[in-house]
């Protein structure tokens, strides 16, 4: 197994619309680094990404996954993103990991709902970007419109490294606009044949050849006063003033590919291997005390858990970005966010479902680990030596919910674990136990993202439940006085048992004064108060209980039972 210093590595998260292509670019992405030895596809249910069972029966992502390839000494981690905007928490916790967003256009629709959406994101948390306009091979492909999409949406940025010489079923050439050359691919794909540029396309090649240098020269005066010399820039001084752009957001590199086709995916490998940032060269995140944690490999080593899932047989999968310093198998670390110690006996590079077991990781890596007791999503461990927490993972706010019930008698506890642990790893998903409604409300994302809840519930823990409408909460309120009695007699035996209670319920007015006398329906009721209890209650307002027993002859161990009756009765309304 190789090492990787900091420097040498990539986090890049697979962003884009459902359907936009990133599943199948991140199998390719896969092959060209040699990570697996053939292709898989969506329709044969065998890419490395999607291992669910339901992304088998959906054909979609429904959860990120960490895969990793090696290239050009660099091993660049892979976050693949379900596109469906049900699953956006998956989304937000792989931003909050990676070091740059691989927004893929799929060429048939240029800009997207869910591009919107997830660049949206991007932009909260500043992330670099890069455009990879996906499906150039479609017969509905359309390049250019999908350019002047990306244009009107992410602005003069968006700067073509390459185009395609013929899009459309006839698509296996690419101009590259750093290279000045022409990549023409085999009908599989794979490794291009590098040819010239053909006359008809070397002036618009030439173009924005010019368009890219300059833009590369914004980002650096230094680079600048260069280019204003020289008119050109080295292929070094070119990548520095890339690089640096990529960084602050001053150009977002936009690369086309048949991901399908596994064209254009070699090239664009080596790019984001050059010229993303690696983790050390991001801002550094800020911790509990305040202070910027670099990612610093010599530093106290430290580590944040970005998402969580359950596999059969193992139990919990912890994933987590080392932050800085170094996470050595077998050694103790301690979680800052409970004080729990806990023992990292095996770490893992992870490809998909696999898992492969390493001795450590440095700062910047992505990883797992497995069997830890008290930690979970959005926890930070680190060595004794130091004792921050790194901020929480944002999520956005649920847009959906519903009532869910089990199906059998006797699931409720099983129900309640089993949403629990979906909380767990999906923190988008929140589950309330509404004791006015008497009823359990699920919040997600959208009824999408219910319905997969529900599909987990039946398939995986067993547990068939319906979906309800939530109730309607009917808050009523007393508006004049009322009078009851209730006679209990119990003659079974023994003593036996008889009580009356008979209670006078008022609205309550603030400063009223202690009632001695009610009329009710003409019928007067003479009342001595013994003892008054003020409650607030929980929705709002109070309740002020008079206890107006007369004889003393009843016990004051029977008054908080009748006090329970009558808060159960307010709460149903
Ligand atoms: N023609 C063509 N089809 C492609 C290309 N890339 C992906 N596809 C097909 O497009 C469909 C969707 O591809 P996926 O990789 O699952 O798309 P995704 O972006 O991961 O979708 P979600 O997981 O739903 O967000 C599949 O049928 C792919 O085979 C491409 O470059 N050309
Ligand atoms: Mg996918």
């Amino acid at each position: 197994m190789k090492t990787y210093q900091t420097s040498q590595i990539k986090n890049i998260v697979l962003l884009g619309n459902a359907g936009s292509g990133k599943t199948i670019l991140s199998e390719a992405m896969l092959f060209e680094g040699k990570m697996i030895d053939r292709r898989g596809s969506v329709e044969q249910k065998n890419t490395v990404s999607d291992f669910e069972p339901i992304e088998h029966e959906t054909g979609s992502s429904v959860f990120s996954s960490l895969m990793y390839t090696e290239i050009a000494d660099t091993k660049i981690n892979i976050l693949d993103t379900p596109g469906a905007d049900d699953f956006i928490g998956n989304v937000v916790s792989s931003l909050h990991v990676a070091d740059l967003g691989v927004m893929l256009l799929n060429a048939q629709n240029g800009v997207e709902v869910g591009t919107e959406i997830q660049a949206r994101h991007l932009e909260d948390l500043n992330k670099p970007m890069m455009l990879v306009v996906n499906h150039v091979d479609h017969d509905k492909s359309n390049f250019e419109k999908t350019i002047e999409m990306a244009k009107e949406r992410f602005g003069s940025h968006v700067t073509l490294f390459q185009f395609p010489v013929q899009e459309g079923p006839g698509f296996n050439s690419i101009v590259d606009l750093m290279l000045m050359k022409v990549l023409k691919y085999p009908a599989e794909g794979g490794q291009p044949e590098i040819t010239d540029i053909p006359a008809e396309l070397k002036g618009k090649a030439e173009e924005l050849h010019n368009e890219l240098i300059e833009r590369a020269a914004e980002n650096d005066e230094a680079l600048m006063e260069i280019f204003f010399e020289k008119g050109t820039l080295t292929e070094e001084e070119l990548m520095s003033g890339i690089r640096k752009g990529i960084i602050s957001r001053g150009i977002f590199p936009l690369f086309c590919t048949a991901a399908k086709k596994n064209m254009g995916v070699g090239r664009l490998l080596q790019f984001i291997a050059k010229a993303a940032p690696s983790p050390s060269e991001m801002p550094a995140p800020k911790n509990s005390e305040g202070k910027e944690v670099p990612c610093d490999a010599s530093a106290p080593a430290s580590l944040f858990i970005f998402k969580s899932n359950i596999e059969t047989h193992i139990g919990e999968i912890l994933y987590f970005k080392v932050m800085s310093g170094k996470i050595t198998e077998g050694s103790d670390y301690v979680n800052n966010n409970n004080q729990s110690k806990e023992r990292l006996s095996q770490i893992f590079w992870v490809l998909g479902k696999n898992r492969t077991k390493v001795p450590e990781l440095i700062a910047g890596d992505l990883g797992a680990t497995v069997k830890l007791k008290n930690t979970r999503n959005n926890h930070t461990l680190t060595a004794p030596s130091v004792s921050f927490t790194f901020p929480p993972v944002k999520f956005p706010e649920p847009k959906y919910r519903t009532a869910i019930r089990p199906l059998n008698e006797g699931d409720e506890e099983k129900l309640g674990e089993a949403l629990n642990r979906m909380h767990n790893d999906d923190p988008t998903i929140l589950i309330e136990y509404s004791k006015e409604l008497k009823q359990i409300i699920v919040h997600g994302q959208g009824e999408h993202h219910l319905n997969i809840l529900k599909w987990h519930l039946d398939n995986e823990f067993k547990i068939p439940t319906e979906f309800l409408p939530p109730r309607i909460p009917y808050r009523e309120t007393i508006t004049k006085a009322a009078q009851a009695d209730y006679r209990h007699k119990k003659q079974s035996g023994g003593a036996g048992q008889f009580g009356e209670v008979h209670m006078i319920i008022e609205p309550y007015v603030e400063g009223a004064p202690v009632p001695s006398v009610y009329k009710i329906n003409g019928k007067e009721f003479k009342v001595s108060v013994r003892d008054t209890e003020e409650h607030d209650l929980p929705w709002g307002g109070k309740l002020v209980f008079h206890n107006c027993i007369v004889g003393g002859s009843i016990d004051a161990r029977f008054m908080p039972a009748i006090l329970k009756g009558i808060m159960e009765k307010m709460e149903e309304g």
